[in-house]
């Protein structure tokens, strides 16, 4: 039986442990039945923003203080909350949760059980979980916003494969529709305004474990073929075409299919929303000017603003 009704647990030690640490965020929960301080910090959450950096998901937190609630949030949105725990950071800011998860599936999965743990033994009511990220984009301008429908893997199945006990555990990954919907109505503006400026896209989104080799970059310390041969410029654009028009991918990053999975498995309803940094069928090299940098990292930001005044807050 799972402790909050609007969202299930897979695991049903849970319900036998007294108590719980939250070890890679520093939290406690001495007693699960009743886990009042936790309820009571935690118990409003209605979104949960990740991100990969502390820095931006600080910038985040203070962003949704200005333009969510017009600087009224009544929140300490600048202590790190989790930093007794010296892995990852966040930011409370009205009844959204702000936390960073660092590069690829390994590092963010951590963050996310343990998060996962927390929004229930708070019970907190239906929360979201919207991974606000950057990627590179396949055939889209750079700046270009991708809300996914599907996460990939580099062998472009749509599924998260992890081994457990042994043995090989495959799991669809795809994430919430309904929040997929609201998330691309949020980028339509009835008068026009500002979020005209930039594209929001749907697409699906490779997510892969390594930045390099796996994303088929020419520039990693290594650039080889599972035949022992260096790739070519021809292969890797082969196979970045093949991603686009097979299987409806219009950007890659490094944490999708094992989000969408775990969320989906968890009964939590989640989105992926990055922004594109460079044509992949261009280049290689992430070389934009940090303010250009500072502008498409904004993006993301403006877009789950507006989503969380209008279907959020408004209800
Ligand atoms: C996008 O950017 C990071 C790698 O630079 C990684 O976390 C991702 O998914
Ligand atoms: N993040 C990635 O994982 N890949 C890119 O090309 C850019 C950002």
């Amino acid at each position: 039986m799972s402790l909050n009704g609007a969202y299930s647990t897979k695991n049903p030690n849970l319900e036998q442990m007294t108590s719980d640490f939250l070890y890679h965020l520093a939290v406690n929960i001495p007693d699960t039945k009743n886990p009042t301080d936790i309820k009571n910090q935690f118990g409003h959450i209605k979104v949960v923003c990740l991100g990969g950096k502390d820095a931006r998901m600080r910038e985040l937190a203070k962003y949704i203080h200005e333009n969510v609630y017009n600087g009224k949030s009544g929140s300490k949105y600048e202590k790190d909350i989790f930093e007794d725990g010296h892995r990852y950071a966040g930011f409370i800011v009205g009844s959204v949760l702000c936390v960073s998860h660092g590069v690829g599936s390994s590092t963010m999965s951590v963050v996310l059980h343990e998060l996962i743990k927390l929004v229930r033994y708070a019970k907190c009511v239906d929360p979201l979980f919207i991974r606000i990220g950057t990627s590179g984009g396949l055939g889209v301008k750079p700046g270009t916003v991708v809300v996914s429908r599907k996460g990939y893997n580099g062998l472009l199945c749509s599924e998260y494969e992890i081994a457990i006990l042994g043995e090989r555990v495959s799991r669809p990954a795809y994430f919430d529709e309904r929040l997929r919907k609201d998330l691309l109505d949020a980028a339509t503006s009835p008068d026009g305004g500002e979020e005209n400026a930039f594209s929001v896209i749907e697409g699906n989104t490779m997510g892969t474990d390594c930045f390099y080799e796996g994303q088929g970059r020419l520039d990693g310390a290594s650039c080889m073929k599972a035949n022992g041969e260096p790739y070519t410029k021809a292969d890797k654009l082969n196979f970045l075409k093949r991603c686009h028009d097979e299987c409806g991918i219009r950007n890659i990053e490094m944490e999708a299919p094992m989000f969408a999975a775990l969320t989906l498995h968890c009964g939590i309803r989640a989105a992926d929303v990055c922004v594109t940094l460079l044509n992949r069928l261009e280049g290689d090299q992430v070389n934009s000017t940090k303010a250009q940098l500072k502008d498409f990292e904004e993006r993301p930001f403006r877009l789950v603003a507006r989503f969380i005044k209008r279907h959020i807050l408004s209800s």
